[in-house]
């Protein structure tokens, strides 16, 4: 690959060309010499069953003329389309709600008091969300109101939480969150999520050979699995890590790899569950450590985050942000790198082949996510025994500085950002001073100083220029007096570009927004934390809605959603949750619908009658930015605004 092909980040450049002539390849090579299958890229590959792959070809008059082509059941292009979508709902909203369910049985055993890790440490959040979970907060002793005690109340948050993964009977509870028009449209279109475990499960048995061939009842079920995962799993992992971790409140910080530092012992937290990483900061941040490492040689320990991790570190704890997703090999190659902790999803395998050039200890935390390269160390973590795993893994990482080689090259490149914002704190900046809502934030979009919302969000994917679609996507929004919330590899890229600073409103915004950001000092571009958190823009629009004077539902609001480098199937998941609860959601690369055109029409025009929200695809980021502008003057338009 050519460095200035692959990646707008200068530091990515130069490790590139460093690993090329070291003779090590990374993502961004192999995506130069492997091609992708064309007939999977168009979502009409069918491999459920053994007769197959069946892969269909393009029809005979062409994607518009008459349509015959069928596997050997006779499936449709659009019935293989629709599974292979939902499946990818399978695939994202089970890797989040899974995430959420660890979360969930920590959170027990914090409340049990089983473990001496982990403490419930907001107690405001757990008040704030129990009544959401049907758990009161109050009793009644002889005729007077009385505060519950907190550990019970925590217990039964805890309880009725894990129950939202497998129970028998009923809905998710926190569906009822939702603007009401919303969740009464969904009861009427018969999506309500029962469980979250439940809707996974039955996208694997309607997509199985011979089930479902009605590729809009196979989308119903793809967008109950969905919504469990955005206002379930995703929701219920952002509330119980809160009130676990704390909820994040905006805090200075920095990104790229410039902040991992020659001197210090280096250790790089990669994945998405803040559970072990936790306990891990704590330790590494502890004086015998740090006394530790100095007896080695060092002169202190920095810690660096990746992914999801380390948008978890970053928002509670300003831990700096190493890299985003496709950086992740690099890490390693600036020789510097003396661990590497890895979790859980977007972990590359290759990560091992890389650490093998180097003296970097790669080390598997998670029972589920293990390599089976030879170099890789597992130390499987256990909320029981957390603190002793934590010092475990820290002393071998600073044990290990002693077996760096001279050959360490850090690019110098860092930037400042604030991160650290959520409901709580969007309340606080943009909210009024007499009526505790979004008020503020609703009257500047009504008199047009913000002309609407947009979420940015999801990965990076190497068939694109790392970086360039998210940067240029958010560019364009902001100019356009639109503020953006961002979230996951998103919120990285817009970090090392310097866009989460409030000075970028001066140089990046359009006037209204500027004027914003400058009287509230905030930056125009909100980091409000993981792809988990995407759960915190559910609730943000919710506000925004109940705020009032921009009608009563999501759908009516001037929002739109977008991931312009979107990879990974957890990003479908979060498409369709957004698309579901209203929102003109666009993706860049690619979407797996273009050899159904039925199907994608389906998804692309017909859903927004049915929820408001429908999805889109444009690859070029100025016209995908304006294609969200649109929509958005469409909504004021319609709001009479
Ligand atoms: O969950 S944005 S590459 S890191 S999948 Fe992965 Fe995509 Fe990054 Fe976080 Ni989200």
């Amino acid at each position: 690959a050519d460095p200035k092909e692959a990646s707008i980040d200068l530091g990515t450049q130069e490790l590139l060309a460093r690993a090329q002539k070291l003779g090590i390849d990374t993502v961004f090579d192999r995506a130069v010499s492997m091609k992708p299958c064309a007939i999977g890229m168009q979502g009409i590959c069918c491999k459920n069953c053994s007769m197959g792959p069946c892969r269909l070809p393009l029809p005979k008059g062409g994607i518009e003329g008459e349509d015959d082509r069928k596997g050997l059941c006779g499936a449709t292009a659009n019935t293989i389309a629709a599974r292979n979508f939902i499946r990818m709902i399978a695939g994202g909203a089970s890797a989040h709600s899974d995430h959420g369910r660890c979360v969930a049985e920590v959170f027990l055993s914090a409340a049990r008091k089983e473990t001496e890790a982990y403490q419930i440490k907001d107690t405001e959040k757990l008040l704030a969300i129990a009544p959401h979970l049907g758990v009161a907060t109050t009793v009644e002793v002889d005729g007077e109101t009385k505060d519950r005690d907190i550990d019970e109340i925590a217990l039964e948050v805890g309880e009725v939480a894990m129950a939202e993964w497998g129970k028998p009977s009923g809905e998710l509870l926190y569906m009822k969150r939702a603007p009401e028009a919303l969740y009464e449209k969904w009861k009427k279109q018969g999506v309500l999520p029962r469980n979250i475990d439940r809707e996974i499960v039955e996208i694997m048995h309607r997509t199985h050979m011979g089930v479902d061939q009605d590729y809009k009842n196979l989308m119903k079920q793809g967008t109950r699995a969905a919504l469990a995962d955005g206002w379930g799993g995703s929701m219920l992992a952002t509330d119980l890590q809160d009130v676990l971790f704390g909820t994040p409140y905006p805090l200075q910080s920095e990104a790229n790899l410039g902040i991992m530092k020659e001197d210090h012992v280096n250790i790089i937290v990669h994945g998405h569950e803040p559970v072990l990483s936790e306990i891990l900061v704590a330790v590494a941040q502890s004086q015998e450590m740090i006394d530790y490492a100095k007896e080695k040689g060092a002169k202190g320990i920095q810690l660096g985050g990746i992914c999801c991790t380390a948008n978890e570190l970053l928002q509670r704890h300003g831990i700096p942000t190493a890299a985003t997703f496709l950086q992740q090999e690099l890490a390693i190659i600036t020789g510097a790198c003396d661990a590497m902790v890895v979790d859980i999803q977007c972990i590359m395998q290759n990560l091992a082949n890389v650490a093998k050039c180097f003296h970097t200890k790669l080390i598997t935390t998670h029972p589920i996510a293990k390599m089976e390269q030879d170099n890789v160390i597992h130390i499987e973590f256990d909320e029981h025994h957390a603190l002793e795993d934590a010092k475990r893994i820290v002393k071998m990482s600073i044990d290990n500085f002693a077996n760096r080689g001279t050959d360490v090259v850090i690019p110098p490149y860092k930037t400042t950002q604030i991160a650290g914002f959520g409901v709580e704190s969007i309340q606080y900046h943009l909210g009024g001073t007499f009526r505790g809502t979004y008020y503020t934030l609703n009257d500047n979009i009504i008199n047009g100083r913000i002309r609407g919302i947009a979420g940015v969000v999801g990965c990076n994917n190497a068939r694109t220029k790392h970086n360039d679609g998210h940067v240029r996507v958010v560019k364009e929004l902001i100019k356009n007096d639109v503020i953006v919330l961002t979230t996951g590899c998103n919120a990285i890229a817009c970090a090392m570009e310097g866009l989460l600073t409030p000075e970028a409103a001066a140089v990046h915004c359009g006037p209204g927004l500027a004027e914003i950001c400058e009287t509230v000092g905030i930056p125009p571009v909100l980091h409000l934390g993981s792809c988990v958190d995407n759960s915190r823009i559910l609730l943000a629009a919710t506000e925004v809605v109940k705020a009032g004077g921009l009608g009563n539902d999501i759908c009516d609001l001037p929002v739109a959603g977008s991931a312009p480098e979107w990879m990974s199937e957890k990003a479908i998941s979060i498409g369709h949750y957004f698309v579901a609860s209203g929102v003109y959601t666009v993706f860049g690369v690619t979407l797996p619908t273009s050899g159904a055109p039925v199907f994608h029409d389906y998804i692309s025009k017909e859903m927004e009658n049915i929820y408001g929200g429908k999805w889109d695809l444009e690859v070029d980021p100025v016209k995908h930015a304006q294609l969200m502008i649109a929509h958005i003057d469409k909504k004021r338009k319609e709001l009479g605004i």
